[in-house]
């Protein structure tokens, strides 16, 4: 099959679409029944066995699961089969330091590098061309899925994962790389750098694949003069294999959603009521084909829009909007999920009360994160050397807890308003949504 374009699965009917959904469904709830007592215990609580799935119609039957139920797993609790017939995990960072881990068997990967190919294609990528990833490697999905998308393809391959960018400048101007991977706030970094040291002449790039965090519009239209690049949007998420979920194709309006792997749902976030397409709500996945690690009815909490108007692509697949905000307190900086809970988990391990405030800004396309912490009042007498140690001691343990640098600065105790209701944790100055 040349270059994963796969007008038979990715233009089909939506008879065939359901057809395959349906018969898949059923399998796939027949074999976490059998094989995971956490899944069984969940549809029993709900009162349904396998027998009552006969079909999507049936999927509002099944319980939800959410990241609490991941993290109540964690680490084996949800792996549908044996730890030897697995190959691989990935992972992300979880609330109050519990990561999430995901399982694939071979099988597993393979659909998943479909799924990157698929993306890969759909921004016009071919055996000929020059794929450099500059996604993180390791436990991130970013490096690992992109990369394997891009030998489905046969393109040429370049992991370089993140970081370095003189390095990825040098090897963008000598290899001569046509598709960049990587966050929209990293490619539009690299695009300034890149014209600062007056190096656009040196670089081909027609495409970039850009996701993992919230970008809007107006970003899109920077990255796209400042590289001379058509950007195309990406979604994924670690639980439910990583990138490729869904990908944007030359129509630039929403990203389709692979139907033969996953089935989308839009829900009520308050309600758990499943809405119409066009609806705005929260996005559910179901995945179908996956043997290690299938969840069903999995809440992301990205709230965005299905919508299945006809594609000018030809892609049959329904598509979702960019995600427009989240229903939890999730933030991602830097293209990494950051919970409040981890750093007030931070805080009270060192010693800190709870009070503290969480500012997100972007600077050049570059998050800033910065933590605003009360003082405990004994600290207040403190000579500013003494402050600075205490605050590079938080900077430390929050590296190590979120895996990014955040600024720590020490306030005065009870200088951060107190609200009189929920406390306000967060400050985002980003306009992301
Ligand atoms: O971010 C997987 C990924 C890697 C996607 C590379 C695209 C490219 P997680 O770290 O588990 O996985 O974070 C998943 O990131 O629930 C969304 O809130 C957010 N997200 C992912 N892609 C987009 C996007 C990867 N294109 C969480 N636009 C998801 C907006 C996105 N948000």
């Amino acid at each position: 099959m040349e270059n994963y374009f796969q007008p038979e699965i990715e233009c089909a009917s939506r008879e065939q679409i359901l057809a395959w959904q349906n018969e898949r469904l059923v399998k796939t709830v027949r074999h976490v029944y059998k094989n995971v007592p956490y899944y069984r215990n969940l549809m029993e609580q709900k009162g349904v066995t396998p027998d009552d799935i006969h079909s999507v119609d049936d999927l509002h039957k099944l319980p939800f699961l959410t990241k609490d139920d991941l993290r109540e797993a964690y680490p084996y609790g949800l792996l549908a089969m044996p730890l030897r017939d697995c190959v691989r995990i990935q992972s992300t960072s979880g609330t109050t330091g519990r990561r999430v881990v995901a399982f694939y068997t071979q099988h597993d990967i393979d659909l998943w590098d479909e799924c990157c190919a698929r993306a890969i294609v759909a921004a016009g990528g071919t055996k000929d061309d020059v794929v450099h990833v500059c996604y993180g490697y390791g436990l991130f999905t970013g490096g690992p899925g992109l990369n394997g998308g891009s030998h489905k393809v046969g393109s040429l391959t370049l992991p370089m994962s993140s970081g370095n960018t003189e390095r990825q400048i040098q090897f963008m101007c000598d290899l001569g790389s046509t598709i960049l991977c990587c966050t929209p706030s990293y490619a539009a970094y690299l695009g300034e750098t890149i014209k600062e040291k007056g190096l656009k002449d040196k670089i081909k790039p027609k495409a970039g694949i850009f996701g993992a965090e919230a970008w809007s519009e107006e970003m899109r239209q920077d990255i796209q003069e400042l590289l001379g690049i058509k950007a195309y949007d990406i979604y994924g998420l670690t639980e439910i294999s990583g990138p490729g979920v869904s990908f944007e194709c030359s129509a630039q309006t929403g990203m389709h959603i692979n139907e033969d792997h996953f089935i989308a749902e839009i829900i009520d976030p308050n309600t758990g009521e499943v809405l119409p397409d066009g609806e705005k709500g929260e996005l559910v996945f179901t995945s179908i084909t996956k043997e290690a690690f299938p969840l069903i009815r999995y809440r992301t909490r990205d709230i965005c829009v299905l919508t299945r108007e006809k594609c000018s692509c030809g892609r049959t697949h329904v598509k979702m909007s960019k995600p427009m905000g989240r229903s939890d307190d999730m933030l991602i900086v830097k293209g990494v999920n950051v919970f409040p809970s981890q750093i007030e988990t931070v805080l009270i391990n060192k010693g800190y009360p709870a009070n503290y405030q969480i500012i997100v800004t972007r600077e050049n396309n570059s998050d800033k994160l910065e933590v605003q912490v009360e003082m405990v009042p004994e600290m207040f007498s403190d000579t500013m050397s003494q402050v600075a140690v205490k605050e590079k001691e938080l900077v430390d343990a929050l590296k190590s807890m979120l895996g990014i640098y955040a600024k720590v600065t020490l306030v005065a105790p009870k200088t951060i308003a107190r609200s009189e209701g929920k406390a306000v944790r967060i400050i985002d100055q980003r306009n992301l949504y």
